[in-house]
């Protein structure tokens, strides 16, 4: 490490990482048992991370990833397997059974578990994650020698690097140091969010339900079975303390079937927050040395759980990438990252979107747009075909 007035010069590594969520952790434990040199720039204090209450449901993909870097015990021990949900509109109610249709299932294991056990597990392997770092910015990314700068504890820093991961969300700096004239952006804004409340108290069912009903969107999730995760669709510009717990139980239970309805246990609310639902996505997912993963890249609206496990994919594909570059000196994965993660992720963006279209009230639809969303719940509701189709996408398409 070496200074001059203005810089504190830190060592150079192969890879550096911005943002240490979900995306960032996964890539450094995926790294560091490779053998390949890494550092994590997180923006907040890893409490503040792990305070984050967000996705619930892991695609066989994503379990079998957290198994293979020795992060999957908790997971196998507290995680709940489902071979299926529930979905419902009105008093109709029906079971999507996948094992029983594809032979697959998903993990129920909240997002803040999978991070908390990746930081473990980097802890153990001593990766560096330097946490509450500020002004994080990226520089000479279309040369070999990009760098990172940032300011720690009112110092500033500055890492070369062979290559930058940007695993930092939709909000960090990495997709806006891609020139605009290289980047083409793909938007669809949902006119509602998603109002969730997190409960010690026993989910109203085995399995998820999605329900559509007249007044919206109700979702019944779960974390296990004393922590229950519930979700209503609310306005766009809703704010969580708009609502008591008294006011979401009493509407979640007009959006849910009766029968499910009488059976639910409340309690207080441990957290409660508004999600905002969106589809966007990235084009390329990389510019030089650079690489985006996971939010950073393209947002999901989380009716299909896709999110995380998006984020997941995304990071098997820039892994693979970047173990061919350093075991066999080939960039071929490198330069193929970008289409090749993009494959996946409009196929999970479309099944998102048409699920959120199929389940949600859209203030501007009109009655033929009403008795549409209705054929399509029933022939989903008949068709072991269609069943098929949403089982495949819902516990993850194949990464090849
Ligand atoms: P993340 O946003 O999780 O992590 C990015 C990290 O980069 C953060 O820790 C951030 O602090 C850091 N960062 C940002 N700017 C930085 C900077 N300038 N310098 C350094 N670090 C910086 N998905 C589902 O599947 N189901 C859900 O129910 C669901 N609910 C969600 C609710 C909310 C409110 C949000 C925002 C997302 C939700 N998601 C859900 C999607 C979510 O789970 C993401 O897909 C997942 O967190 C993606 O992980 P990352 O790509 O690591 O991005
Ligand atoms: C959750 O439990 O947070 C959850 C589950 C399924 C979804 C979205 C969120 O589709």
């Amino acid at each position: 490490m070496s200074s001059n007035k203005d810089f504190v010069r830190e060592m150079r590594v192969q890879v550096a990482i911005v943002g240490g969520g979900p995306s960032g952790l996964l890539l450094a434990q995926k790294l560091s048992r490779a053998g390949i040199e890494c550092q994590i720039l997180e923006r907040r204090s890893r409490r503040y991370v792990l305070s984050r209450i967000r996705a619930g449901v892991l695609e066989r993909g994503t379990v079998d990833q957290l198994r293979q870097v020795g992060v999957g015990g908790r997971m196998d021990f507290q995680g709940l397997e489902h071979h299926g949900c529930l979905l419902s509109d009105g008093d109709q109610i029906f079971s999507l059974n996948f094992h029983k249709l594809i032979g697959k299932s998903v993990m129920v294991y909240g997002q803040t578990e999978v991070t908390r056990d990746l930081y473990d597990a980097l802890d153990r392997s001593g990766v560096v994650i330097r946490h509450n770092v500020e002004e994080v910015s990226l520089h000479d990314i279309d040369t070999d020698a990009p760098r990172v700068t940032w300011q720690e504890n009112g110092q500033f820093h500055e890492m070369v690097c062979d290559y930058i991961a940007g695993c930092d969300g939709f909000y960090g700096p990495s997709r806006a140091t891609i020139p605009d004239s290289v980047k083409h952006e793909f938007e669809r804004s949902y006119p509602f969010g998603w109002l969730g409340i997190l409960s010690k108290t026993p989910p109203v069912e085995d399995e998820l339900i999605y329900s559509r009903s007249p007044r919206g969107f109700a979702l019944a999730s779960m974390r296990n079975p004393s922590l229950s995760r519930y979700y209503i669709q609310v306005p766009a510009d809703e704010k969580a303390d708009q609502w008591s717990d008294e006011q979401f139980w009493s509407e979640l239970r007009r959006r849910l079937p009766e029968k499910v309805s009488q059976k639910i246990v409340t309690g207080p609310s441990i957290e409660k927050s508004v999600a905002p639902l969106r589809s966007f996505v990235c084009e390329p997912m990389s510019y030089g040395r650079l690489f985006l993963c996971g939010d950073a890249a393209h947002i999901v609206p989380p009716t299909g759980a896709k999110g995380l496990n998006l984020a997941a994919s995304d990071v098997h594909y820039l892994f693979e990438a970047l173990r061919e570059y350093y075991d066999d000196q080939s960039s071929s994965g490198l330069q193929n990252y970008s289409d090749t993660a993009l494959r996946r992720v409009w196929k999970s963006m479309r099944f998102s979107w048409s699920l959120t279209h199929l389940m949600h009230i859209f203030p501007n639809h009109t009655r033929f747009d009403a008795r549409i969303q209705i054929a399509e719940f029933r022939y989903l509701r008949q068709s072991t075909a269609a069943q098929r189709a949403f089982a495949e996408n819902y516990t993850g398409l194949p990464y090849h």
